[in-house]
């Protein structure tokens, strides 16, 4: 411990504060009250920015990094420390093997798979505006993809401010900070999980740690574009494009558009820090048939944005959704964000991969479960042609009641939206998974489709809702606030009655559409036997089958039910499984873990999307 040490009792003293309790007491050792320093400034949906196409810098190589289970550098301010060899300190940031970003502390080191808590990146950037083209570079905004769950950022010993929630971004101009061509960056993650977070203490997923997604830097000029929306006008004859700065200006700035494709080139201006015009051009539909998008270049003052685009309508009347005017079916799957050897982190390809099995499977629709998942999912389902379900993780039980909860979720709702607002496959934002109605919750929810409605007008809202055990119908006061009902049934796997799915579906009366947004049960892939035997494929494909004899009579694009996302695509880590056929892995996946194996029911499931039914 530190303190034995009497030569290093002045140097300790001068980097940390002498405690208030008594003169041969140091704070950081007798602090209870230590977290309170750093939850705020809060860094949320106020900054994230839409990059667009922009090229960033990554800073993801060469992190020191360790964890810190007793959170000693919080309450040390490890942060605060200089490079002095002769000082006895518990942490040196300048020391310790390399890692790279992304990363998740789970896989990296065996012991390291259960850790929940602190732990730090650490490192020195050297000139960081050295990557871009310095005349240009007037701001430099961070931006990391995914912490889970909490990170505090660090700048040259300056705490700067704390973002919450794991899968949306935490992006934030760091100009004021950068005094000196050497830049210290420190980055502390937690995640612990809490009772105030979403989601709280109890999911049916891992509890990666880490930050998960790219650490990148971004050069802007004084003035930059920090988020557009290009989209449809209300009456969907034209294009409206809305421009936000990133601070308002005293002056109006001019504005351009172009759209090469429809030969369009238009001036407008930016007041106040907004702007916004109306293209008189009709684009083509974007459509899974015919995914097409344009490029439109934005030129505001100094600053240039782009972005590839998709124009389409979704709508929904009675117990039909509208894809671009035309009732539509959503044959589904959903898919968590996991994988064997690299956790929460994901790549192209392996997006890529799960698209390919989506489409063999005959799906067109993907229900991202049951978080955000990485914004490259989006935009490769922008190009390729499929539909998204997209979800933030408000999860079976939360702290409803307490404020700081509803702040975060609509924060990390607000994060999403503003991420993602331009990917046309998007078509539904998903509020909340199986959430019991009380007075409380109820208040919560309405409180994320107000914000998801006046940031996002044109999409549609669902949520995953509980059906009655007892009167096999849906009394949940959320649906007055969805367009789209989502119910996770699995009658015939945790409730034994496979005909109540009948009773439910010839029951299901509310005019709005249906989706079965989850129904499976779990196999070992490889692990055969006859269809009486749990844990086996057969079992599994069999459930399928007599899901599929009841749900054929109800499924159209005519209505009610509109679309099934099967759970799941690909068997995913889960510590609260543990039987020995699960060992830490739930295993519903109609794919095992090594995303190659198909089990029997994928074919089950396959033949259905095709037409092909069991009778
Ligand atoms: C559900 C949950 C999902 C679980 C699934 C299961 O209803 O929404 O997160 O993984 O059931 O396998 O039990």
């Amino acid at each position: 411990m530190v303190l034995i040490f009497k030569s290093t009792r002045v140097s300790l003293e001068k980097s940390v504060e002498k405690s208030e309790l008594a003169g041969n007491a140091v704070t950081f050792l007798h602090e209870e009250d230590y977290l309170e320093q750093y939850k705020h400034p809060k860094i949320d949906a106020e900054t994230t920015i839409d990059p667009g196409l922009r090229k960033p810098s990554d800073i993801g190589k060469g992190w020191h990094f360790c964890i810190d289970p007793y959170d000693t550098g919080l309450r040390q301010k490890w942060f605060k420390y200089k490079k002095n060899p002769n000082q006895p300190q518990d942490y040196d940031p300048f020391e310790g093997s390399d890692y790279s970003i992304p990363m998740v502390w789970n896989l990296t080191k065996p012991e390291w798979f259960y850790y929940e808590g602190s732990a730090w990146y650490s490192k020195t950037l050297k000139d960081p505006r050295n990557n871009f083209d310095k005349e240009k570079c007037d701001r430099l905004i961070l931006e990391i993809g995914g912490a889970s769950y909490s990170c505090r950022i660090f700048i040259d010993g300056v705490f700067v401010g704390v973002h919450l929630g794991a899968s949306t971004p935490c992006s934030l101009d760091i100009t004021e900070y950068i005094r000196f061509s050497e830049v210290s960056l420190m980055i502390c993650v937690n995640n612990s999980r809490t009772r105030e977070n979403i989601p709280a203490t109890h999911t049916d997923w891992f509890n990666y740690g880490g930050i998960h997604r790219n650490i990148f830097l971004y050069q802007v000029p004084n003035h930059f574009i920090q988020r557009t929306i290009v989209r449809l006008t209300k009456d969907q004859n034209f294009i409206e494009v809305i421009v936000k700065m990133n601070k308002k200006n005293k002056l109006p700035i001019k504005a351009y558009i172009v759209i090469s494709k429809l030969h369009t080139n238009k001036e407008f201006k930016i007041e106040n820090g907004e702007g916004s015009v109306i293209i008189e051009k009709v684009p083509q539909l974007w459509e899974p048939s015919n995914p097409i998008l344009y490029k439109v270049d934005i030129k505001a003052g100094n600053d240039f944005w782009q972005d590839n685009i998709g124009f389409r309508v979704i709508t929904a009347k009675g117990q039909q959704v509208f894809l671009n005017g035309r009732p539509r079916r959503l044959d589904g799957i959903s898919v968590h964000e996991d994988d064997l050897m690299n956790g929460r982190i994901t790549s192209e390809e392996d997006i890529r991969q799960r698209f390919k099995h989506a489409r063999e499977l005959g799906a067109i629709f993907i229900r991202l479960a049951h978080y955000p998942h990485s914004p490259m999912v989006a935009r490769i389902a922008d190009e390729e042609g499929l539909l998204i379900w997209s979800e933030i993780p408000v999860y079976w039980t939360l702290d409803y009641e307490n404020p700081n909860t509803v702040k975060d979720a609509n924060n990390q709702l607000k994060e999403l939206i503003r991420r993602d607002i331009n990917r046309a496959s998007i078509i539904f934002w998903s509020l909340a998974n199986e959430t019991a109605d009380t007075d409380a919750r109820i208040n919560f929810l309405s409180i994320l489709a107000n914000t998801a409605r006046s940031e996002d007008p044109t999409r549609l809202l669902t949520a995953a809702c509980l059906i009655n055990q007892e009167t096999l119908q849906i009394s949940d006061r959320l649906v007055e606030h969805i367009d789209v009902i989502g119910v996770n049934e699995y009658f015939g796997w945790y409730d034994p009655e496979i005909q109540d799915l009948e009773l439910f579906l010839k029951h299901y009366k509310l005019n709005k559409p249906l989706l079965i947004s989850e129904t499976g049960a779990d196999a070992v892939a490889g692990h055969h036997g006859n269809i009486e035997t749990l844990m086996t494929e057969e079992w599994q494909a069999n459930f399928f089958e007599n899901q599929i004899k009841i749900l054929k009579k109800y499924y159209g694009a005519s209505g009610p039910l509109i679309g099934i996302t099967p759970w799941i695509l690909y068997d995913f880590r889960s510590p609260r499984r543990q039987r020995e056929y699960q060992n830490g892995w739930n295993r519903k996946g109609l794919i095992a873990e090594d995303k190659t194996t198909k089990k029997v029911a994928f074919q089950v499931m396959a033949d259905f999307y095709r037409g092909i039914h069991p009778e």
